[in-house]
């Protein structure tokens, strides 16, 4: 029996499988979201991506009532910075890199109140969560053997932020061949150019990364 469902998207509608599509949500991490964390140190306004909590939990919720797989993931290092790259260590001033003492505790650093996944997207017992060391879930992580093991084909793309973590994951993906949907409205950047951009990029040249949508339209599709 097909369970198939068709989402409208650009450049054009994806036809999926629920059974075999993954939400992933992308570090929606106090460190990012939250004043006083590894995304206002770099001198950004977080306030501006707290745009894509309401559209992830209404997607969540149709997701989870469907039986989809929910992943979701966590940027951050070992306390002892082991897994960190002296590139990526040494930039910005020292007080603010990463692993810096800073109001949620240290910066990008697992274990810290600000790696973790805000109270509002808070996961459920038994959805996978990913701690990642870089932009990319898939990079010196077991999210490849965690989509192989539940026989995954699409993956459903949020988070932030748009053109950086969420944009390297769905390049990763890409490029091991799923299907990747965005929908644009449960990803934010702090920069809206760069977010819009960024959804142009993965949709343009017939989809060269990918489909991009919004979370009413993957609801409709699954209702
Ligand atoms: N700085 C920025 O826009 N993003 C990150 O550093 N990580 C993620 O996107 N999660």
């Amino acid at each position: 029996m097909s369970t198939r469902i068709t989402v409208d998207a650009l450049p054009q509608p994806l036809t999926l499988d629920p059974a075999r599509t993954a939400v992933v949500i992308i570090d929606m991490q106090r460190d990012f979201i939250e004043p006083g964390g590894f995304g206002e140190s770099l001198g950004n306004d977080v306030s501006l991506l707290r745009a894509a909590i309401a559209p992830c939990q209404a997607l969540l919720a149709g997701a989870r009532q469907a039986g989809m797989l929910v992943i979701h993931t966590r940027e951050g290092h070992r306390p002892d910075l082991s897994d960190a790259p002296p590139a990526k260590l040494e930039r910005g001033a020292p007080s603010l890199r990463i692993g810096a003492a800073g109001p949620m505790g240290r910066i990008l650093v697992r274990g810290e109140p600000g790696h973790e996944l805000i109270p509002e997207l808070r996961p459920l017992d038994g959805e996978p969560v990913i701690d990642k060391p870089g932009k990319g879930a898939f990079y010196a992580t077991d999210l490849g053997a965690v989509l192989q093991h539940r026989g995954i084909e699409t993956l459903i793309v949020c988070g932030v932020t748009t053109e950086v973590c969420v944009h390297t994951t769905v390049r990763e993906a890409n490029d091991r061949g799923y299907r990747c949907l965005v929908p644009g409205d449960c990803c934010a950047s702090y920069f809206p150019e760069f977010h819009e951009a960024g959804l142009r990029m993965i949709a343009a040249q017939g989809g060269i990364f990918g489909w991009v949508s919004d979370s009413e339209r993957v609801l409709a599709g699954l209702s």
